[in-house]
């Protein structure tokens, strides 16, 4: 299908109706997704980031009037709330969660695939950013389409000032979850998720979709964070396991055998001073302590 405007939804819509929109059309914007007090808190407790942050440097895909702040649970008590809400965890886990039947000796079991929070970003596009690349979010995972049978992710990008076309809203073509991996996407293809702020755009990992340009003179900011299928992780969980003094006296290719690395798809990046960076990188910081310890 091919719509000119996102559905649009209401905070207390049923969950059930959330996902019959964003299995049809791949996309949709839920309506006073937070309230205007989270709203403040949120705007209270990221500004301090965002002004500390500069631009990006790669003017392909982040863009170089676009400033971008990730570690937010680390860094936000009230973006906690927003990754708990009801509407996108619970669509979430009924988009992502579906059951796949193993063996296991004779047992035929049903075993349902966790989910986890694989980003939080805030993103801010400055006045004169152009159009990001529209790209699908699942690709981090080279996710193939038609899929295996199940989504990837859950995308949610929440408006912390008003989206609109001419500030670098969004843009989604809706329906593109169905594409294969032959057609390309195209701009005349989409429509800008304008709302207000406070709203929130959901999308599902296969939507072709992509930052807006700001032809504006003030921000554009947004707070987007996804849900992804878990089990593309490791089995043992070294980072929690190994402390960084063995790390530091490992070969360069162990360590990013461990996990402490980006892959080609830039999976495993870790935010410092706004860029995304390779965790080789912050091995190699002497002022890197260890997880969560600070840099
Ligand atoms: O900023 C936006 O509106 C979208 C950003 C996006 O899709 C991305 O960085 O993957
Ligand atoms: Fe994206």
């Amino acid at each position: 299908m091919q719509a000119r405007k996102l559905s649009t939804v209401s905070c207390d819509a049923p969950i059930e109706q959330v996902v019959e929109i964003i299995k049809r059309d791949g996309a949709l914007v839920i309506s006073n997704f937070v309230s205007g007090e989270t709203l403040k808190s949120l705007a209270e407790e990221l500004e301090p980031y965002l002004s500390a942050t500069p631009c990006g440097v790669d003017p392909y895909f982040a863009g170089t009037q676009t400033r971008r702040v990730a570690r937010i649970i680390g860094r936000s008590d009230t973006a906690v709330e927003v990754a708990l809400n009801p509407l996108f965890l619970g669509a979430a886990r009924k988009i992502l969660q579906v059951p796949a039947h193993v063996w296991v000796g004779e047992d035929r079991i049903e075993v349902e695939p966790d989910i986890q929070l694989s980003i939080t970003q805030a993103i801010q596009i400055g006045p004169g950013q152009g159009r990001q690349p529209l790209h699908r979010d699942d690709t981090t995972s080279l996710w193939r389409h038609p899929q295996y049978g199940r989504e990837a992710r859950l995308q949610m990008m929440l408006a912390l000032s008003d989206f609109t076309e001419e500030n670098g809203a969004t843009r989604v073509i809706p329906g593109s979850h169905e594409w294969d991996d032959e057609r390309m996407p195209t701009q005349d293809e989409t429509i800008a998720a304008e709302m207000p702020a406070g709203s929130a755009l959901l999308w599902m990992g296969s939507v072709y979709h992509g930052g807006g340009a700001n032809t504006s003179s003030a921000p554009r900011t947004g707070l987007t964070m996804a849900y992804d299928l878990a089990f593309l992780r490791l089995e043992e969980n070294h980072f929690l396991s190994i402390p960084i003094e063995r790390l530091r006296q490992l070969p360069a290719e162990m360590q990013r055998l461990l996990g402490w690395s980006c892959s080609s798809t830039l999976l495993g990046w870790v935010e410092v001073d706004g860029q995304m960076r390779d965790p080789q990188e912050l091995l190699a910081m002497p002022s890197f302590a260890g997880a969560g310890k600070g840099f």
